[in-house]
């Protein structure tokens, strides 16, 4: 079959909460289709990007500032946007990113309390004019999203060491963007088995993307 189209299907949702692992399945479920696919991450997917995301996340910089921090959110999507996926699509592949514009919403507005006025102009500085086709939400209950982290034996970066209050207005932070937007997000329940999660991510991916 010929593909013509690309898509932009972006992963995102409580910290822990399964995106690295659900974003592996869609993308081996993809090629299995045939279909081209680029693997992404925000902050990061860029050589430039993912010098920033080393900024943002290291637990060594406690000190970084709100703004600052919402600066290089913005500033590391402004080059993804420009240098990846815009000509990903364009040249009719799926895009697949584990975060993306939602994230400074729920997490610079929401959590952090920065206003939603000026998080609004840098995402659309940031996206000129892009929007993805979904954005899927693995809802999680903050916690356990840590202790899933915790499991896996990494290191919490910067954010996840925020307290679990400020990961759980994120975390209602994408719950209402969703309730706002039922057309650009659909919300996953994390707590669920992976193959429940898997199978749900699956079928709302081949709903848009054989549309
Ligand atoms: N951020 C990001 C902002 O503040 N503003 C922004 O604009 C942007 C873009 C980015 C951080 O930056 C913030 C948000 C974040 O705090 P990240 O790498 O996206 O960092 O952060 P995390 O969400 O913390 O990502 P993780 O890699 O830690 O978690 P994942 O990818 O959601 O989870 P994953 O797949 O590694 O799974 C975790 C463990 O759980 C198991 C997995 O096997 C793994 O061991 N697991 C399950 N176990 C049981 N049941 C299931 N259903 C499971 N699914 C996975």
């Amino acid at each position: 079959m010929a593909f013509k189209k690309g898509y932009m299907i972006v992963c995102d949702g409580s910290n822990g909460a399964g995106k690295t692992t659900i974003i592996k399945a869609i993308a081996a479920h993809l090629l299995s289709r045939g279909r081209e696919i680029v693997v992404t991450r925000e902050p990061g997917g860029t050589p430039v990007g993912e010098k920033i995301r080393e900024v943002l996340l290291s637990p060594d910089t406690p000190e970084l500032c709100a703004t600052t921090e919402l600066l290089l959110f913005a500033a590391a999507r402004a080059q993804h946007v420009r240098e990846k996926i815009v000509p990903a699509i364009e040249a009719g592949k799926i895009v697949i990113s584990d975060r993306f514009d939602a994230a400074t919403v729920s997490f610079q507005y929401y959590a952090r309390g920065l206003p939603l006025a000026l998080i609004n102009q840098l995402n659309a500085i940031a996206l000129d004019g892009f929007r993805p086709d979904i954005n899927i939400i693995l809802d999680l209950d903050p916690a356990v999203g840590i202790e899933r982290v915790n499991a896996r034996g990494e290191a919490l970066d910067r954010m996840e060491k925020e307290k679990l209050e400020f990961l759980q207005r994120a975390r209602n932070g994408y719950l209402e963007q969703a309730r706002n937007d039922p057309q650009h997000f659909m919300i996953i329940d994390a707590s669920q088995t992976l193959e429940k999660v898997t199978s749900s991510v699956i079928e709302i991916v081949d709903k848009i993307t054989d549309s």
